[in-house]
């Protein structure tokens, strides 16, 4: 098949908030420095419904119609040419934020973020401005973050792949294609929690991401975890991770706010608190529950088109930090294929994330599941 296209099934986002089409498409093969993969899982963020629903400032009407899904991996199928460091037959993780290893951003030594696809990425299209796929009509079919796994075979740059051990379990780590190294990361690499400060933390959001925060909070040896959702069937979830509490911010007395009920908590704030719900009145929240002085709060959570965040520049003067992170702050080609191995050795949780599994056909019913709040993760087998 290398050097021809492949028709296969994709689900094709053609309007925001309808279920996707099942289709057959026509995928192209790579060209110089990308690579074809067979998708074989694709777990379903809450990020590809937020896209879905119209809510993301980078999709419109013009990005359609769009292959969404970016928690995905599978098995390298072709390559074009130049292509270095990956080759037919390895497994791999898509990666949305790449490492080319020779931009400034890659160079900086300061951030994960990789200035080298992003910006053809961010329209729907690859390095050389054009796409992969075509629907049967001959049309364009845009890509989706750089991954667009929702599709039997996907055509990624090949500064986009983590090359992985190929004893992984592909329908597992495709988890670390997004939301459990987002959260681990962000407590490694962006709060840089360190072992020894028995940290008070608290965390809002209690999806993949927010229990992947739990776990690296864990793993970082936190004496205070404190959970919060506005689901109270979140709170198992969080205590089987290790949390310590759970607030339900919807059920607090009278009088308390969730910022006055962290601080009474933690005896005047927090350590660290984590975003991962994409509200910005719980990002507000999170940042004044934060300790005077050094709190960190780390914005995880993506926010709807339109919104802004506010607080008094009296917290950011009294010391708390305000931060951020994309993709927990991990660069993707070097430090994925590590996760994988934590995985392997047991040391990182992956499995008990996976509420479910579906077949590709049933790819909109994984989309109604994660919207119920009943799922943490489900994985589709394409
Ligand atoms: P999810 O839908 O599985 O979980 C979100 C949780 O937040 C749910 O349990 C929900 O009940 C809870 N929630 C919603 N509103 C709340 C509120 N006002 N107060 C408290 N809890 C509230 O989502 P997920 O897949 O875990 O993703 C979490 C967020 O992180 C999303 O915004 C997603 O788009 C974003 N995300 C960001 C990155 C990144 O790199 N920055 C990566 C992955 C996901
Ligand atoms: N494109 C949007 C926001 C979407 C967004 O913030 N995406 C996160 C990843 S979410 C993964 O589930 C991210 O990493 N962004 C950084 C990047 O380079 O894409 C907008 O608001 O324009
Ligand atoms: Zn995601």
């Amino acid at each position: 098949t290398a050097g021809k296209s492949i028709f296969c099934k994709a689900a094709v986002l053609r309007q925001f908030n309808k279920p996707l089409s099942l289709e057959e498409i026509e995928v192209l093969p790579p060209k110089a420095h990308e690579v074809r993969v067979k998708v074989l899982a694709n777990a379903m963020c809450h990020t590809d419904y937020y896209s879905w629903s119209g809510a993301d400032s980078e999709l419109n009407d013009d990005g359609l119609p769009v292959i969404l899904g970016h928690e995905c991996s599978g098995v390298v199928e072709s390559i074009g040419e130049g292509v270095e460091g990956v080759k037919v037959g390895d497994h791999v993780i898509a990666l949305y934020t790449a490492e080319c290893r020779e931009c400034k951003f890659c160079k900086s030594g300061k951030t994960n973020l990789c200035g080298s696809v992003r910006a053809t990425q961010g329209k729907g299209l690859m390095p050389d401005g054009t796409t992969r796929f075509r629907s049967k009509d001959g049309k364009p079919i845009y890509h989706f973050m750089g991954c667009s796994g929702f599709s039997q075979y996907t055509v990624l740059a090949d500064v986009s792949v983590a090359v992985i051990d190929p004893k992984a379990p592909l329908d597992k780590v495709c988890l670390l294609g997004c939301g459990v190294t987002t959260g681990t990361g962000s407590v490694f690499n962006v709060a840089q929690v360190d072992e020894n400060e028995e940290a008070q933390a608290a965390v809002f959001g209690i999806g993949a991401v927010g229990l992947a925060v739990i776990d690296g909070l864990k793993i970082r040896k936190a004496k205070k975890i404190i959970a919060i959702d506005i689901n109270d069937g979140k709170e198992e979830w969080a205590k089987k991770w290790g949390a310590t509490d759970f607030i339900n911010p919807t059920k607090l007395k009278e009088g308390e706010t969730i910022v006055s009920k962290l601080i009474e908590m933690t005896d005047g704030g927090c350590d660290y608190t984590f975003d991962c719900t994409g509200n910005v009145k719980v990002m507000r929240d999170a940042l004044e529950a934060c300790h005077k002085g050094w709190g960190t709060s780390v914005i995880i959570g993506v926010a709807s088109a339109g919104k802004e965040i506010a607080t008094r520049p009296f917290q950011l003067v009294t010391g708390r930090v305000w931060k951020g992170s994309a993709f927990g702050g991990v660069k993707g080609r070097t430090q994925l294929p590590g996760f994988v191995d934590d995985y392997m050795k047991g040391e990182l949780k992956l499995d008990e994330y996976i509420t479910g599994y579906k077949s590709f056909d049933k790819v909109n019913e994984a989309f109604d599941d994660l919207h119920s709040g009943n799922v943490i993760r489900t994985v589709v087998n394409m």
